[in-house]
């Protein structure tokens, strides 16, 4: 018996110009060979439909030096990611969204928005993604996706065609932090988010951390959005990334985390993002991508 919608809707969405630099949009196809549809299958799942989002690869002007880096081509790639999202939803299926890079999150949350209106989300990522066009040092859009699901960028939820309310903040978790800018600190602090830090797994093992964070994005929310930022793992266990940041999640605790949230029945939909091949090592990342999806698609040892 599995934990999530029987139709699976895969959305490739190959895009790395939000990103730190290139790679991320070779992340859909990555995954794909390293056998993710052989893993639908064996969990008796359904693909009910493989889509594959058009993606610009180069800028479509050149790129302003100043501050935030291809807003036209995340602006484009949003409004798509959100019509398929939100059809796929519509179709009754379980959108499995495989980026590219986290920018493609603020499509993810307008096609989910557009039909959950108390959304909770669980966050599992090195970083916070909560920079905003004005206050981020890199200027890279990866950085700002969940501050765009707040509305606190220019650039936001509200700008796309089709998409829901704002994301709440009391109805989002983090896991797995331990590299955050100055401004992130002060918004999670301010805005009381629920942040587990790779220090809080240190301190209270990811079971007790599941388990809040479940409490905490399912109560009394629509359902609860997965979105798993690859380089939330160690980079020795997960080396293909953008961002590698030592000291996070290891093999079990991630697969854990899963494996438990498939069990609750709340889980709306995921998205795996920020898998990058040009870091990877025999395809070891992608592959272990594959296994933590299919943990999060009811997989089970035994
Ligand atoms: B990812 C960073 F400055 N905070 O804004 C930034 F440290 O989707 C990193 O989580 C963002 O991989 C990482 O550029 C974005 C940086
Ligand atoms: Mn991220
Ligand atoms: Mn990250
Ligand atoms: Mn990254």
């Amino acid at each position: 018996q599995t934990s999530v919608r029987r139709n699976i809707a895969i959305i490739k969405v190959p895009f790395g110009l939000g990103g730190a630099r290139g790679g991320a949009e070779l992340g859909p196809d990555e995954l794909i060979t390293a056998g993710l549809k052989r893993e639908i299958a064996s969990l008796g799942l359904v693909l009910s439909k493989e889509v594959r989002v058009d993606c610009p690869s180069e800028p479509a002007a050149p790129i302003e030096r100043n501050r935030v880096k291809h807003l036209n081509e995340v602006r484009q790639v949003s409004q798509k990611v959100c019509s398929e999202v939100s059809g796929a939803v519509e179709e009754g299926a379980f959108p499995l969204v495989l980026g590219g890079d986290h920018s493609v999150a603020i499509g993810t949350f307008a096609g989910l928005t557009a039909h959950y209106s108390n959304l909770g989300v669980i966050w599992f990522d090195a970083h916070a993604d909560l920079n905003t066009e004005e206050r981020s040092l890199s200027g890279n859009m990866h950085g700002m996706s969940v501050a765009a699901s707040l509305g606190h960028t220019a650039f936001n939820l509200s700008h796309i065609a089709g998409a829901g309310a704002f994301i709440d903040p009391s109805n989002l978790v983090y896991i797995g932090l331990r590299d955050l800018d100055e401004y992130e600190k002060e918004q999670i602090k301010g805005l009381g988010i629920r942040a587990f830090t790779m220090h809080d797994i240190d301190r209270m093992g990811i079971k007790q951390v599941i388990e809040q964070a479940i409490a905490t994005a399912g109560k009394g929310t629509d359902g609860i959005h997965v979105s798993f930022d690859m380089d939330c793992l160690d980079p020795r266990e997960a080396p293909g990334v953008g961002t590698p940041v030592p000291g996070g999640l290891n093999y079990r605790e991630a697969h854990y985390a899963l494996e438990i949230l498939a069990s609750t029945n709340q889980v709306t939909s995921m998205e795996l993002v920020e898998v990058n091949p040009l870091f990877d090592h025999n395809r070891h990342t992608a592959r272990l991508g594959v296994e933590l999806i299919a943990s999060l698609l009811g997989k089970r040892i035994l």
